[in-house]
Formats: structure tokens, C-alpha cells, sequence
């Protein structure tokens, strides 16, 4: 038997955690030979609750799981941890934008960002979901100056998966069809879904789909999509959030595939102009080491450009807010 990963949930009693333990659990993150430690972290007042999700988990028997701790502690669920997936923040409710959640959020992701310094392992994959993700994930990143930046990411793989999602649709076809689209950005509704280099069944999606369309209705629908699942479900989307995570991570952790690349908001480089260090989302390749680098050399439209430097222009402005944290 291998030598049990350790991975961290924080927010383990919310509704996103509680479709993603148990799919980590399962052993659908890193296969089913691999043994899992599980350190889940609550504020106090939810440790209870917590207490319920961990006996459902000890109640699925899973053979991968080998020990489960909850904590309200960050640096005992953060100790040594390989993978962990910061989701423990406040959810948006309906009528609040994004950037309301901004400033009360943020003052969680310094201290994690600390303990995550003091005491994860130094080859840590710290993915960002609590939301405003990206500057959440710049936050995190900043307080833990003993790590590598490259140890930290954003999630936008829920956006990423949108827009094949819409696509396909569109087309016709199934989504494992669809291949090189493009989240760039702020996981907000500046984020710009790119279909000038996906392709379907191999063909340039540009050639199946008009202006129109892609305008007035894919741009819009992906970008907007978390609102309509917040508007018809009351409650923010959270098993495709966890799938997401999951799909992120994994990829992140074993490789992407072939020619294809996951969307992922990591540390400009500089690359296509955006400023470095803020947490943009690209095009991002993985080897099957783990090492994950920017794809940095597609060409791009000045249609794309714009919308890419809009997107830009909202993460300054997010971490103008609350650049005390920095
Ligand atoms: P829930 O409110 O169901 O769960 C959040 C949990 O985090 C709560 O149990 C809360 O007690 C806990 N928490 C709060 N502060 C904490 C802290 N300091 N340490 C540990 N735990 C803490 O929210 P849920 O629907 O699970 O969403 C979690 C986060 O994901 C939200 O910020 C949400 O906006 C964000 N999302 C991000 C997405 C993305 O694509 N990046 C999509 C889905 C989701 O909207």
C-alpha cells in the first residue's frame, strides 16, 4: 500500500465539502490505490456539524480512507499537508455581488496563508475556491512567502467546464468532444470564455458557431452562469463547484492531457501583458510531475484582448481593496 496523502478541506461543513469529501474519499482525486488523510477545518460554532459529516463519512467505510480529524485549528489541518482545497469562506447570497464578499473574506485567507507557511508541506498544491477566488488565491499566496507561488491557484475549472458545457450543447456533441477553451481572468463576471483556439471533434469551433452566437449568448451565459444557478437553485452552485475542484486538482497534481489544458488562475508570469504576480486565469499546461506552466504563445485577436485587459483591470482593483493584507 502506498503512503497515504494528506488533504486538507477547509469549510468542511459546507455545501460545496459536502459533495467534494466524499468524491476524495471515494478515491476519484488520485485513484484507488492511494490512501487518504483527511483534516478537515470548521470555525468553532460549526464543529458540531462537522462531527455529523465526518460520521457519514465513517459510515461510507471507504477503503482508501485511513484516518479523518476535524479542527477548528488551521495549523494542525494544514501540518504537513500535500493537497489542499481552501473552500471555507462566506457563500454569495442572492443580490450581493461578488465583490461585497470581498473584504470579510479576505481576512480569512491571511491567517490560512500564514499557517499554510509555518506548516504545509513545501511542495503543498494549495487550490483557492472560496470566493473572491483569485485574489483570495493572491492573498493566500502573499502570507506564505516561505512557499513557491507556484503553490498556489485559483479555481476557475467551474467556469472552464461552463463553457464546454455550452458549447457542446450548441454543437451537438459530447463535451469530452470539446477541447482547448479558454477561461481568462477574475472567476467574476468579467471573466472572458475564449473559443478562438477550442475545437470540436478536432474542427475550430469558430468554424461551427457565429459572431452572433458567441457574443450575445455563450459569452454571457458562462459568464453570468453562477447567478442563474444561485437565482433558480437559492443557493450558490456546489456539487459542479466540487466537481470542478476535483477535475482542477487532479490535473494539477498527475498532468493534463495530450494537447488539451485546464483553465487555472496561477501568478502572471508577465505573459500576454497581464501584470505580474495577480492571479489570472489561463491556459495552463501540467507534466505528469506536477509542474504546471502558462500556455504563452497562442495568438491573440484584439477582440480577445480587450476583454482579457478588462478582467485584468478588476483583479487591480479587488487587490487595491485590500492590499493591507499583502
Ligand atoms: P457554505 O456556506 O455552504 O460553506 C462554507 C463553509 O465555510 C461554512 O461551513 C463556514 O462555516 C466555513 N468557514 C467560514 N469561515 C471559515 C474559516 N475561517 N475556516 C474554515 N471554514 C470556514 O458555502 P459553499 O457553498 O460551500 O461555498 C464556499 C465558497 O466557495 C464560497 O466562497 C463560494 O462563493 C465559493 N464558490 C466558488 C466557486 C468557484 O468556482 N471558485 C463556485 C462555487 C462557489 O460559489
Amino acid at each position: 500500500m502506498k503512503t497515504p496523502i494528506v488533504i486538507a478541506v477547509t469549510g468542511a461543513a459546507g455545501q460545496i465539502s459536502y459533495s467534494l469529501l466524499f468524491r476524495i474519499a471515494s478515491g476519484e482525486l488520485f485513484g484507488l490505490e492511494q490512501p487518504i488523510i483527511l483534516r478537515l477545518l470548521e470555525v468553532t460554532s460549526v464543529l458540531d456539524k462537522l462531527l455529523g459529516v465526518v460520521m457519514e463519512l465513517n459510515d461510507c467505510a471507504y477503503p482508501l480512507l485511513q484516518k479523518v480529524i476535524s479542527t477548528d485549528d488551521s495549523k494542525l489541518a494544514f501540518n504537513g499537508a500535500d493537497y489542499v482545497f481552501l473552500v471555507g469562506a462566506k457563500p454569495r447570497k442572492t443580490g450581493m455581488k461578488r465583490k461585497d464578499l470581498l473584504e470579510s473574506n479576505a481576512v480569512i485567507f491571511a491567517e490560512q496563508g500564514k499557517a499554510l507557511n509555518a506548516v504545509a508541506s513545501r511542495h503543498v498544491k494549495v487550490l483557492v475556491t472560496g470566493n473572491p477566488a483569485n485574489t483570495n488565491a493572491l492573498i493566500t499566496q502573499s502570507n506564505a512567502p516561505d512557499l513557491n507561488s507556484s503553490c498556489f491557484a485559483g479555481m476557475t475549472m467551474l467556469d472552464h467546464n461552463r463553457a464546454i458545457n455550452q458549447l457542446a450543447e450548441k454543437c451537438g456533441v459530447r463535451s469530452k468532444d470539446i477541447k482547448n477553451i479558454i477561461v481568462w481572468g477574475n472567476h467574476s463576471e468579467t471573466q472572458y470564455p475564449d473559443l478562438h483556439h477550442a475545437t470540436v471533434k478536432g474542427q475550430k469551433a469558430f468554424a461551427l458557431v457565429d459572431d452572433a452566437w458567441i457574443t450575445e449568448d455563450f459569452i454571457p451565459t458562462v459568464q453570468h452562469r453562477g447567478g442563474a444557478i444561485l437565482e433558480a437553485r437559492g443557493l450558490s452552485s456546489a456539487a459542479s463547484a466540487a466537481h470542478a475542484a476535483i477535475v482542477q486538482m487532479r490535473a494539477w497534481a498527475l498532468g493534463t492531457k495530450g494537447d488539451d489544458w485546464v483553465s487555472m488562475a496561477v501568478a502572471s508570469d508577465g505573459s500576454y501583458g497581464i501584470e505580474k504576480g495577480l492571479f489570472y486565469s489561463f491556459p495552463v499546461r501540467v507534466a505528469v510531475d506536477g509542474e504546471a506552466s502558462i500556455v504563452n504563445d497562442l495568438k491573440i485577436e484584439e477582440f480577445s484582448l480587450e476583454r482579457m485587459q478588462a478582467t485584468e483591470q478588476e483583479l487591480k482593483e479587488e487587490r487595491m481593496t485590500i492590499r493591507h493584507l499583502l
